[in-house]
């Protein structure tokens, strides 16, 4: 089942993903627009998304709701509320969630290709490198229950980052 599912890390935008049937969104609890992640897909998305994010919110850290994606080239938005380092804990139990909660979603909605940036380490300040591996280690844990996701891509903002994620990929493929 592992060797099924393809992973990757790119450098890029996350509302620059048009291969990808799902963005996952670094959200805020009440699913409003913000910076970073958030306000970038919101941009994107237009006021259609804000609109469904209404009904669907607040959400509570770990949680995730998935939306459509209105001016996105993407089917499907997955939003999601990591937690904010030093304060929701714990913390790692709590990211981990995040991706846990994301790929049930997907599942759920025959998701076969999903795009992740890394949630919680740009507003909500977690250390790159701790986020990074608990999102490969709770991704890897979740595949055997994966029926539908064959794609799953992370996008990273910077250079670095993505060394980050390539370096821990490599360890672990
Ligand atoms: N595409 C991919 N990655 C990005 C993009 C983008 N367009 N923009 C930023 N990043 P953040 P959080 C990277 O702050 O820490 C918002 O205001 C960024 O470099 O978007 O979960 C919300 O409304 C960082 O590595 O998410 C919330 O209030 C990572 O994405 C709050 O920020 C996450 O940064 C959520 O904070």
């Amino acid at each position: 089942m592992r060797n099924k599912v393809e992973i990757m890390a790119v450098k890029g935008g996350i509302t620059q993903q048009p291969d990808i049937m799902a963005i996952v969104n670094a959200a805020n609890a009440h699913l409003t627009t913000g910076g970073g992640v958030a306000g970038a897909i919101h941009h994107a998305a237009g006021n259609d998304l804000f609109r469904e994010c209404q009904d669907l919110a607040p959400i509570k850290p770990g949680e995730a709701v998935i939306t459509k994606a209105y001016n996105l080239p993407n089917d499907y938005v997955i939003h999601c509320l990591g937690p904010v380092y030093g304060k929701n804990k714990p913390e790692d139990v709590l990211l981990a969630k995040c991706y846990t909660n994301v790929l049930r979603l997907a599942e759920k909605n025959q998701i076969t290709s999903i795009a992740f940036p890394a949630i919680s380490t740009g507003a909500f300040g977690f250390p790159m490198e701790a986020a990074t591996g608990i999102a490969i280690k709770t991704i890897l844990a979740e595949l055997p229950s994966l029926k539908h996701v064959e794609k799953i891509k992370f996008v990273l903002f910077s250079q670095e980052d993505l060394d980050i994620y390539q370096k821990k990929l490599a360890e672990v493929q």
